[in-house]
C-alpha cells in the first residue's frame, strides 16, 4: 500500500497543516521528515485552532500514529512543551514516535542561529532563530547529538565535548560570547531523557512494516521547495531538504514505495525572511493580501511578503518534486478582486524567460510577465464542490492547473478542515 508526500510547493505557509490533517483521517502514520520548531502549522478543526511547530499536523488525527522520522531536528524543551499543550487541550500525544537518529538542537545551536544572524547584517537570511541551520550543519559536520545519545551519558559527554572545542572557540573569538559549559549541556540533556525514552524507536522500520501491511504512510514536508537548500532560492532557504526526495531520506521510505506527491500551493504567493521573490508586491495589494490572508508567521509572528500567484515557480516545484496533483488553498482570500493578475514568464534586462533562470542573479532581478483574469465577487467559503464556484472561480482554478502543468485535486476555500472542494 502506499505512502503519500505533501511538500509545500512555494516558500512555506501554503497551508500543509490543513491539508496532513485533511488526509490524516485516512492514514495510519503520519511523519515529519524534515525541518524542526522552525515550522507553523495551523489547523482548525470545527473552529478549534491549534498551531503546531515541532509536531506532525496528524498528531491531531485520532486514527493516525504521528512520528518524527530521523531527518528532523528536534528541540526537546520545545518538543515537551507542545506536547504539554495539546495534553491540556485534550488531543491524544500518547501514540507519538520520534526517530532514534534524530538530530537534537543544543542551547548553542540557538546561540550561533542568533549571533550568525546579527553578524551577517544586511545579508541576514531572517531565520526564525530556532538554531535549525546550525543543528543541521553539525549533523553533516558529524558533530551533532542524535536521540539515542541521551540515554548513555559517557557518550552524550564525549560528543558534547567535541561539539563545544569548537562551538566555543567560534563563540568566544569570532562572536565575543561568553564560552559554554559541558555540564550545562549534558544536564540539559540527561534532564529530559527519561520524558523522551518511550517515543524513542526505530521509526523506519516500523513505518516500512507498515507499508509492507498495506497501511498508508503520509509524510509531511516541513518548510517548502524553494526553501529547500538544494532546490531554493540558496542561501534564502531553510538548511534541510523540504521537497520530495528529501521525505525518502528523512523517513527510511524509500521512492519505490511512493504512488502520490502532492504539491500544496497557495492562489497567491508569500514568503517570510529574506531572499528574491518575483511577484512580491510593495503597494496596497500586498496589503490587502497580507490582511485578507492573515499573512503572519505562526512561529515569530513576522509579517509574511505577499504577491500574486507565480505559474513559473509552481511549475519549478512540479518538476523537481514530481507532483502528482497539487493541493490549491486560499482560494477564497481572492474573491472582490476585479482582476487577478498571475505571474507567467519574466523579463530579466529584456530576455524572456519560461523558466526559472539558472542564475540567483537573474532571479533576484526577474521582472514578472503577468496575465490577467477576470475574478469574482460571491462568497465561495462554503462552496463543496468544484460546481458550486462561480464560474470566474473555476475558469481561475483551471488556468492555473493549466499554467502549472499539474492537476488541482483539491481546493480550499476556507481555513476549516470542511472547507475544502475535493475533485474527483
Ligand atoms: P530557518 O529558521 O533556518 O529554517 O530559516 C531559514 C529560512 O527558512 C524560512 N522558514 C520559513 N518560512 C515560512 N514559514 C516557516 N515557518 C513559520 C510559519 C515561520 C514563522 O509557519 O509561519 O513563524 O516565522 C519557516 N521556517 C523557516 C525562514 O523564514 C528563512 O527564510
Ligand atoms: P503551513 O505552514 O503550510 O501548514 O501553513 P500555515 O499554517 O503556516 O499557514 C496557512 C494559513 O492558512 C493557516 O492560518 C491556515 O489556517 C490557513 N488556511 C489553510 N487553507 C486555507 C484556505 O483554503 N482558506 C483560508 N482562508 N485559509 C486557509
Ligand atoms: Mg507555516
Amino acid at each position: 500500500m502506499p505512502a503519500i508526500v505533501l511538500v509545500g510547493a512555494q516558500w512555506g505557509d501554503e497551508g500543509k497543516g490543513k491539508a496532513t490533517d485533511l488526509l490524516g483521517g485516512r492514514v495510519d502514520y503520519v511523519v515529519k521528515p524534515n525541518g524542526g520548531n522552525n515550522a507553523g502549522h495551523t489547523v482548525v478543526v470545527g473552529g478549534e485552532k491549534y498551531e503546531l511547530k515541532l509536531l506532525p499536523a496528524g498528531i491531531l488525527s485520532p486514527n493516525s500514529v504521528p512520528v518524527i522520522g530521523n531527518g528532523v531536528v528536534v528541540n526537546l524543551e520545545a518538543l515537551f512543551e507542545e506536547i504539554d499543550g495539546l495534553d491540556r487541550r485534550g488531543a491524544d500525544t500518547s501514540r507519538l514516535l520520534v526517530s532514534a537518529n534524530a538530530h537534537l538542537v543544543a542551547p548553542y545551536h540557538q546561540v550561533l542561529d542568533k549571533v550568525t544572524e546579527r553578524f551577517l547584517g544586511k545579508r541576514a537570511i531572517g531565520t526564525t532563530g530556532r538554531g535549525i541551520g546550525p543543528t543541521y550543519a553539525d549533523k553533516v559536520a558529524r558533530l551533532g547529538i542524535r536521540a539515542q545519545d541521551v540515554f548513555d551519558e559517557s557518550i552524550l559527554r564525549q560528543k558534547v565535548e567535541g561539539a563545544l572545542n569548537q562551538k566555543n572557540e567560534l563563540l568566544v573569538k569570532v562572536y565575543n560570547r561568553r564560552a559554554i559549559g559541558i555540564d550545562e549541556v549534558v544536564d540539559y540533556f540527561l534532564s529530559h531523557a527519561e520524558r523522551l525514552r518511550p517515543m524513542i524507536a526505530d521509526t523506519a522500520l516500523v513505518l516500512n512494516k507498515a507499508l509492507d501491511e498495506g497501511k498508508v504512510v503520509l509524510m509531511e514536508g516541513g518548510q517548502a521547495t524553494m526553501l529547500d537548500v538544494d532546490h531554493g532560492t540558496y542561501p534564502f532557504v531553510t538548511s534541510s531538504n523540504p521537497s520530495a526526495g528529501g521525505s525518502c531520506v528523512g523517513s527510511g521510505v524509500g521512492p519505490t514505495r511512493i504512488d502520490r506527491v502532492v504539491g500544496i500551493v497557495k492562489a497567491y504567493t508569500t514568503r517570510v525572511g529574506a531572499g528574491p521573490f518575483p511577484t512580491e508586491l510593495f503597494d496596497e495589494w500586498g496589503e490587502y493580501l497580507q490582511k485578507q490572508g492573515g499573512e503572519f508567521g505562526v512561529n515569530t509572528g513576522r509579517v509574511r511578503r505577499c504577491g500574486w500567484y507565480d505559474a513559473v515557480l509552481a511549475r519549478y516545484a512540479a518538476r523537481v518534486n514530481g507532483f502528482t496533483d497539487f493541493f490549491l488553498t486560499k482560494l477564497d482570500v481572492l474573491t472582490g478582486i476585479e482582476r487577478i493578475p498571475v505571474c507567467v514568464g519574466y523579463d530579466v534586462d529584456g530576455v524572456r524567460h519560461h523558466e526559472l533562470p539558472t542564475s540567483q542573479t537573474d532571479f533576484h532581478h526577474a521582472v514578472p510577465v503577468y496575465e490577467h483574469f477576470t475574478g469574482w465577487t460571491e462568497d465561495i467559503s462554503g462552496a463543496k464542490k468544484f460546481d458550486d464556484l462561480p464560474a470566474a472561480a473555476q475558469d481561475y482554478v483551471l488556468a492555473l492547473e493549466e499554467l502549472s502543468g499539474t492537476r488541482m485535486s483539491a481546493i480550499g476555500v476556507g481555513p476549516d478542515r470542511d472547507q475544502t472542494i475535493v475533485r474527483h
